[in-house]
């Protein structure tokens, strides 16, 4: 493995180094909240006169569907992929569907790496979730820790099926020689997110409860105590660090992209932060007979800091009050 990873050091030096090889990237979960945004952060930093970037959702492909994945890599011909594809939601709709959110994720996991695999992919970035490390575990939690334990029983489905695609990396590494690798974010918001109230989670849902408090003059209701801590990444501040991934990181091994432990928040400072942001007035009131899930889930991004000691996060008020704006400039078409 270690002559391995040396040859793919050089090869992926070269390749940074002359970027002239092309470069024809595949974003899966294009359409959704992450996607967008590599989506803008691409059409914003100008493209790269050696990538092609396609975006796709499940209209254009189901991604469970082993055959129509074949169907579109051998249309596509990618040589690079970002695998975001995935059922995707908050702590409710975990609870309600962890059967799913793990038989739905394996299929759509399985099938890409095959078809990377199988279409000679140079490489592919999967992602993880920091939800998914151990729920009884030392903190700040880093990669190490993946497979150290049990996860916290409100998502076991999704946070084993993501697990899945670590050991897949892994298992193509050693028996393929190939380069598939993943990210593991904290918590992610931002424009295009799912601001449906069943299914979304915790900033959306308050942006958008927050948007229909003030229009309506009715009480903003907060699920749990607002005591669990979080860490929140700008989604626009992810599409740089995955971009960054796809181009330069050249481990197997996954690599957390969260802002730091220091930044910090709980349920109740986020919902400061929305009321603030959207200028809500009214009251706001705790149903604490609802679940609060997991009481922290704080990681390390030490990892991340190696490489790019200066990345520059954007304060979360500032994001919040960007988010909070292109929900009320877009309520009409946003999911929810
Ligand atoms: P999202 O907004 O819900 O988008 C999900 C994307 O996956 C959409 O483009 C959706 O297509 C696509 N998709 C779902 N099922 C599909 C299928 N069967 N075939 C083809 N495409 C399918 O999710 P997100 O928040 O951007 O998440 C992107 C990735 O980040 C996921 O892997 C997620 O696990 C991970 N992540 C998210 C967070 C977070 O807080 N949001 C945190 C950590 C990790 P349609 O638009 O057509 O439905
Ligand atoms: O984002 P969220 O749904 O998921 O946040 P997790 C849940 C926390 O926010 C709980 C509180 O403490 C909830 O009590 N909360 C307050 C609300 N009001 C609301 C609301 O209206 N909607 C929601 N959804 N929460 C998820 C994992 O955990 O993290 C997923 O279940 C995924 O698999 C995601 O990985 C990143 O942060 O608790």
């Amino acid at each position: 493995i270690s002559k391995f990873r040396e040859f793919c050091r050089i090869l992926s030096h070269s390749t940074t180094m002359s970027d002239q090889i092309e470069r024809r990237i595949l974003v899966t979960g294009g359409t959704g909240l992450v996607g967008k945004a590599i989506e803008q952060v691409v059409n914003s930093e100008g493209k790269k006169p050696n990538e092609s970037w396609s975006f796709i959702g499940s209209k254009d492909c189901n991604l469970e569907d082993e055959q129509a994945v074949r169907e579109l890599f051998s249309k596509l011909r990618p040589t690079h992929v970002i695998h975001l594809a995935a059922m995707v939601g908050g702590l409710f709709h975990n609870l309600a569907h962890n059967l799913q959110f793990f038989r739905r994720n394996m299929k759509i996991n399985d099938n890409i790496l095959a078809a990377c695999d199988e279409f000679g992919v140079i490489k592919c970035v999967s992602c993880l979730s920091t939800c998914i490390f151990p729920d009884k575990t030392t903190y700040p939690i880093d990669e190490t820790m993946v497979h150290l334990g049990p996860p916290h029983d409100s998502n076991f489905g999704y946070s084993y099926a993501k697990r899945m695609i670590d050991v897949l990396n892994k298992g193509y590494a050693q028996e393929k020689g190939k380069r598939f690798t993943s990210v593991i974010p904290c918590n992610v918001f931002g424009p295009h997110d799912n601001y449906n109230l069943q299914a979304g989670h915790v900033l959306p849902a308050l942006i958008h409860k927050a948007y229909v408090a003030k229009r309506d003059g009715t009480p903003l209701m907060v699920y749990g105590t607002g005591k669990p801590l979080r860490q929140f990444i700008y989604s626009l501040d992810l599409a740089k660090l995955f971009i960054w991934v796809m181009r330069e990181y050249d481990e197997i091994d996954p690599i957390i992209l969260s802002v730091g432990e220091e930044d910090e928040v709980s349920i109740g400072q986020a919902v400061d932060a929305v009321v603030k942001a959207i200028d809500f007035k009214g009251e706001i009131i705790y149903d604490k007979t609802k679940a609060d899930g997991q009481y922290k889930k704080t990681a390390s991004n030490a990892k991340l800091r190696k490489y790019l000691p200066d990345f520059k996060f954007t304060p979360f008020d500032v994001a919040i009050k960007q988010s909070v704006d292109w929900f009320v400039e877009n309520y009409e078409t946003a999911r929810k």
